[in-house]
């Protein structure tokens, strides 16, 4: 049996091409097929307008929460495969993809390495990740802010972008 203990991550699921939602559950069935990763809960999917590049489909986006003996180098390895097994390719910048995933916590690590900088260091100006992050971890305190992801969540003025999506 294979030990998958180890440390607590969230990631940041996103997808506006295609096949949205089944995007999200792809990901989720491969990172729970993978020996080293545990996925342990999983928020509700999200409707959320474009950010960045605004002239693009809707996004459908989630965090979920997994425990993995992986370092995040190694994980962030995993993700990107990930995302490329679900077509995604890099055309625009901020532009349409099909599966987006960003890891957004490593158990209570900072690290700032050239592609893989922890806590994500825009995490907290976006609703449609610290909405999704706060049904998981509302009191978690995210340190370079001072405040509680909930507290964060409240807050940010695109929170009415990012509406509960209620699969079929
Ligand atoms: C000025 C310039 C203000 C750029 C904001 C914000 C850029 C967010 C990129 C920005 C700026 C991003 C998603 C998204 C993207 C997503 C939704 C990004 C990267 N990803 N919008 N935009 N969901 N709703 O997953 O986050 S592109
Ligand atoms: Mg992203
Ligand atoms: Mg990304």
């Amino acid at each position: 049996m294979v030990n998958k203990l180890g440390n607590q991550a969230f990631i940041a699921l996103g997808s506006n091409m295609g096949i949205r939602e089944e995007y999200l559950r792809k990901a989720i069935q491969l990172l729970k097929e993978h020996p080293h990763i545990e996925v342990c809960r999983e928020s509700n999917i999200y409707e959320t307008v474009p950010v960045g590049y605004v002239e693009q489909a809707a996004f459908l986006n989630m965090v979920i929460e997994v425990k993995t003996a992986l370092s995040p180098v190694p994980l962030l390895a995993v993700t990107q495969s990930i995302e490329l097994e679900c077509g995604r390719t890099r055309e625009v910048r901020f532009g349409p993809r099909t599966l987006d995933l960003d890891i957004l916590l490593y158990a209570e690590e900072e690290m700032k390495k050239e592609g893989l900088i922890i806590p994500h260091p825009r995490m907290h100006e976006r609703a449609f990740v610290m909405v999704p992050l706060s049904e998981l971890v509302p009191e978690r305190l995210l340190l370079n802010v001072h405040q509680t992801v909930k507290e964060i969540a409240q807050s940010l003025p695109d929170r009415e972008d990012v509406k509960l999506w209620i699969p079929n």
